[in-house]
């Protein structure tokens, strides 16, 4: 496997840790778990060069409201989720429409690794080493109309193994959107796994949308359905409270959120001396993509 990271001395855990394991493991990984993993694993330009969370804690701390509002009860409740055989209706303004195999869509596609910044709207951060592949690839494969200007994306809908979809009062299915810009640019990804395993099941699996410039709650797991439309598409939070959750919901320490600041955020699985720390704008992807925002008023659209 093509080792580009470097490590340096100063590097800790859990970094250190997570290379030594993947040099042990070495290539065989990629095929053990079903990911198509290429050569170009972990040198990918668009990676921050940050030491990722622990997986413990990437898997241990959660919001994934059909599995309950506790930040533990995904990793409790999420293993009674069926993610093998899954499918993703891709509809609307699309070429190509209809129910794509994940197992076919994954032959179709490049999978890399993308260590990415997360930030959750609550002001807790963590950095994490997804793999998965860029939506555009997906988008491509169905074929984006012209006169399509957003994507809608559906989380399942399936009661039975979701328990928090009987009990929380949130409308269900989880449903978050892009612009078209947003959603093809090269940073946003589906991803498929972390730390070179499957999706935990807490994380979304087998398949959720990661936008890391953007809110975390507008990266939408257990993905069923994309549709491609011409109208800004509904989203959960917004439904729920307008004024708090905006359909942008770019990070913006300069934009307070009506209950808390969003200056600073609080890394996950620091420990007891975690400091916090400056919360950047765009989450440190500003240069990436501020241009998607030129002369939009970032308070009004929020
Ligand atoms: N379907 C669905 N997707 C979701 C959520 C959810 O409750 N349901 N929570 C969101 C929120 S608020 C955050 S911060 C992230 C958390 O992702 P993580 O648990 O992998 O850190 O998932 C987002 N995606
Ligand atoms: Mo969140």
């Amino acid at each position: 496997m093509a080792y580009t990271i470097k490590l340096k001395y100063s590097d800790v855990t859990p970094r250190a840790d997570y290379m030594n394991r993947r040099q042990l493991m070495g290539g065989a990984v990629g095929l053990a778990t079903g990911l198509a993993l290429g050569p170009a694993l972990g040198a990918s330009k668009y990676s921050a060069d940050l030491d990722p969370t622990a997986l413990e804690d990437i898997s241990s701390y959660n919001n994934f409201y059909e599995f309950g509002t506790g930040k533990g009860d995904p990793a409790s409740h999420a293993h009674k989720l069926t993610v093998d055989p899954w499918s993703v209706e891709i509809d609307g303004m699309v070429e190509r429409p209809g129910s794509y195999g994940l197992e076919d869509i994954l032959k179709k596609v490049t999978q890399e690794e993308r260590i990415y910044r997360f930030r959750c709207v609550e002001t807790w951060s963590m950095v994490v080493p997804w793999v998965g592949f860029e939506l555009n690839q997906l988008l491509n494969m169905a074929g984006v109309q012209g006169g399509a200007k957003y994507v809608a994306f559906q989380t399942l809908f399936r009661p039975e193994e979701m328990p928090g979809q009987k009990t929380v009062n949130l409308e269900w299915p989880y449903r978050e959107g892009l612009r078209l810009d947003e959603a093809m640019h090269p940073l946003t990804i589906m991803a498929t796994g972390i730390y070179d395993e499957p999706m935990p099941k807490q994380n979304g699996a087998p398949l959720r949308l990661v936008v890391p410039w953007k809110y975390g709650y507008k990266s939408i797991k257990s993905i069923v359905r994309v549709t491609l439309t011409d109208k800004e598409p509904q989203t959960t939070w917004n439904m729920l409270q307008p004024n708090e959750y905006g359909f942008y919901s770019n990070v913006n320490p300069e934009v307070s959120h009506p209950r808390w600041s969003q200056a600073y955020e609080k890394p996950i699985g620091g420990g007891l001396f975690a400091k916090r720390q400056e919360t950047l704008k765009f989450n440190g992807y500003e240069e990436e993509v501020a241009s998607l925002y030129d002369g939009m008023d970032l308070v009004v659209n929020h």
